[in-house]
């Protein structure tokens, strides 16, 4: 594999969440749109509950099956059914209310695409607007992330990029470039493209008060503990980690075929850090990947008992049922 530049752009998978919670939340603070309404207030065609607000929806307790569950149950098999196709978010949604929800909404953290894709969906109908000029028009060109896109239906990543290679289920077999997809099953829940330097700047102009208001950045991160420790925890669209030397950082993390990302910044937004690993479906490469963050906040002298505890054992981007290790 060719060396990889930090400057090259790469697919950074769900931390395209933030981004939508961020437009999500700029709508809220403009008052068109409530967290504690119903999603079926706001959506073309409802939701088969309408107990599901839209805050559930940004927090992963909607209850709604995540149906990449079913479409990456064969890795690579999986992944060639859906590289070219174009879906609409209904037709994915469908995917998800076919099944029953995972939980009554708002009684669990859940975490799914489907949330995501629904949040895409109500931000173009109630502004008439594709997401993509939303991202560009409050986030990308405010911030200057001259490196970041949302790229979809369109399949290839433009200006200097790091190729993406997933590894078969059978591990004997050659890895998979997976770079050229129109990542169509994920769009509002995983399509932006961008680069570290431009995460990096986009999660301490977050947690700097940059992109929300006072209230909604509070929103955004009153977070709800998702591991039994309680040192991983969710607010909306957002992740919080607490590592071993006492230092709480904030970001999200991202899985594609072929890319694990972390991109994680401090509570005031003054240091970030992104990792990127150019292959996907192998957990030993995402648990090396998570010890990063240890190794960037906690500073070279965290005890490596210390730095092993907080790696996690599944890679959270996907939904249980795939989890590998
Ligand atoms: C999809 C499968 C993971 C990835 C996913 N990603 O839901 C969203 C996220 C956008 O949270 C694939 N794994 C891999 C498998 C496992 O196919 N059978 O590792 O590239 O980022």
């Amino acid at each position: 594999m060719p060396r990889y530049r930090p400057a090259r752009r790469f697919r950074a998978g769900s931390v395209t969440k933030t981004f939508t919670a961020v437009v999500l939340l700029q709508l809220a603070a403009e008052g068109r749109v409530d967290l504690d309404s119903p999603a079926n207030r706001y959506l073309p065609e409802p939701l088969p509950d309408d107990r599901i607000t839209v805050r559930h929806l940004l927090g992963h307790r909607s209850g709604l099956y995540d149906y990449t569950n079913d479409m990456f149950h064969d890795t690579v098999p999986g992944f060639e059914a859906v590289r070219n196709k174009v879906f609409s978010y209904q037709e994915l949604i469908g995917l998800s209310t076919a099944r029953p929800l995972n939980n009554a909404p708002g009684a669990a953290y859940s975490y799914s695409n489907t949330n995501f894709v629904v949040l895409g969906q109500l931000i173009e109908h109630i502004t008439g607007t594709p997401v993509a000029t939303h991202y560009r028009q409050r986030i990308f060109e405010p911030l200057w992330l001259r490196n970041t896109s949302y790229v979809h239906p369109g399949t290839t990543l433009s200006g200097s990029y790091a190729r993406g290679y997933l590894r078969p289920d059978d591990t004997g077999l050659p890895l998979v470039d997976s770079t050229e997809q129109t990542l169509s099953w994920a769009q509002s829940a995983g399509a932006v493209v961008s680069n570290a330097a431009d995460l990096n700047r986009f999660f301490s102009a977050l947690l700097s008060g940059r992109l929300l208001p006072d209230r909604q950045l509070r929103e955004m991160t009153t977070m709800v503990p998702v591991t039994a420790d309680g040192k991983q925890s969710y607010g909306l669209g957002l992740r919080s980690r607490q590592l071993s030397c006492g230092t709480t950082v904030h970001g999200h993390t991202g899985t594609v075929q072929g890319y694990y990302t972390y991109a994680f910044t401090t509570s005031d937004g003054t240091r970030s850090m992104t990792s990127l690993a150019n292959t996907s479906n192998n957990g030993t490469v995402n648990a090396t990947l998570g010890a990063t963050l240890e190794a960037s906040f906690c500073g070279s002298g965290a005890a490596a008992s210390r730095r092993t505890a907080s790696v996690p054992s599944f890679t959270e981007d996907i939904a249980p049922r795939i989890t590998r290790n």
